[in-house]
């Protein structure tokens, strides 16, 4: 058999650090999702799987419900129909109060729609594919979930799949909430573990049992993603083949720039224009310590290129180089001098308070320069 798996879509998430953006990338989103579903029908699986968080939140519009439905009704309407999993995740969680796996909308379903929404284990029988679905839901109200470790293959079934949300443990990440371990999944005995939670491709394989992290459909904000992507597997004689599909357009990186190799404003820009791709998502983080008076106007950047990209962000934590303006001996009784003087004093208040700190340097850079400016003009 073959199934297409996603995770993570957050269908509708604010994006709210992308602006004006968000809305694109929200459509984007979307358009991803349907493409999704084009390759599942393209290559006629006969199981889509949903691995946790197709919604952003537990509570998402009626609007954002009834779309993704429309979506997933183009798999069990093909002929013949695709059967679809869903498997609440960390933030579409399923809770025992009722919510968004209680509504209205879950009894209206077709029967090729499988929810796997309880408070615990749930398996999804699909006799004409002579396989088993095994799911935990995430849970809104517990910590430290063990996702995978009461999923148990059925003998009884040719094929068995285990779906879970969570983390994988690999030692050098710290998600307390839902991880999973090797011998965790190695010890379901699944054919294949679809899982999700993270939001890049990552595929595994413990013991007999191969495990893939399909990541988003499309990147989910700024940061370091590649075009989001899903798995295509197929099952039956031998283990899984697994490939990966990209489904989205974007893709987003992280650069840091040192402002001690900066003129400038202008240098930032014509650096950044020569990697101007309207696909890309770039975050510039501005390091390292710029000399004294030297300004660089990270918003107009921002501004100046918003066409450019994606979309664009500029962090300025650079700081000013105080040790060049002791060096400089600037004398006291002029006003250069005493500005930095003060503005020195204020710098070394507020150590300890990040914002502080922040904004009595950044006064010192515009003070400086705006002297500086002052001074020439008089020379002249
Ligand atoms: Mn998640």
């Amino acid at each position: 058999m073959r199934l297409l798996h996603t995770a993570d879509v957050h269908l509708d998430a604010p994006n709210g650090q992308l602006g004006a953006r968000a809305a694109d990338l929200r459509e984007r989103t979307w358009a991803a999702f349907e493409r999704a579903i084009d390759e599942a029908l393209a290559r006629q699986v006969q199981l889509f799987i949903i691995a946790g968080d197709l919604f952003d939140r537990r509570d998402p519009p009626p609007q954002t419900v009834a779309r993704a439905l429309r979506q997933i009704m183009r798999l069990t309407a093909a002929n013949p129909p695709i059967d679809v999993l869903l498997l609440p995740g960390t933030h579409d969680c399923w809770t025992a109060t009722g919510g968004l796996w209680d509504a209205p909308w879950t009894r209206t379903l077709p029967e090729e729609v499988h929810l796997l929404a309880a408070g615990g284990p749930l398996t999804a029988r699909l006799p004409h594919l002579d396989a088993a679905v095994h799911g935990c839901a995430h849970r809104c109200d517990e910590r430290g979930q063990r996702p995978v470790c009461t999923l148990r293959a059925d003998e009884a079934a040719a094929i068995n799949i285990g779906v879970a949300h969570g983390s994988y443990e690999r030692g050098d990440v710290e998600d307390a909430g839902s991880a999973f371990s090797d011998p965790e999944i190695a010890a379901t005995g699944m054919d294949y573990l679809a899982l999700g939670h993270w939001h890049s491709w990552l595929e595994l394989r413990a013991g007999e049992v191969i495990a893939v992290n399909p990541g988003s459909p499309e990147v989910p904000g700024f940061g370091s993603w590649a075009r989001g992507s899903v798995a295509v597997v197929t099952l039956g004689g031998g283990p899984a083949q697994v490939e990966r599909v990209e489904v989205g357009s974007l893709y987003a990186e992280q650069v840091t720039l040192d402002v001690g190799d900066l003129s400038g404003t202008e240098d930032l820009i014509g650096r950044l224009e020569q990697r101007a791709d309207p696909d890309l998502l770039l975050h510039v983080r501005l390091g390292g310590l710029a000399s004294p008076g030297m300004m660089i106007d990270a918003d107009a950047a921002s501004e100046r290129l918003r066409d450019a990209f994606f979309a664009l962000r500029v962090s300025d934590a650079s700081h000013p180089a105080l040790d060049s303006l002791a060096e400089a001996r600037l004398d006291e009784r002029m006003t250069l001098g005493r500005f930095v003087a003060l503005a020195r004093e204020r710098i070394e208040a507020a150590q300890g308070d990040e914002r502080q700190e922040r904004i009595a340097e950044r006064a010192l850079q515009i003070g400086v320069s705006m002297l500086r400016q002052r001074n020439e003009g008089e020379r002249r």
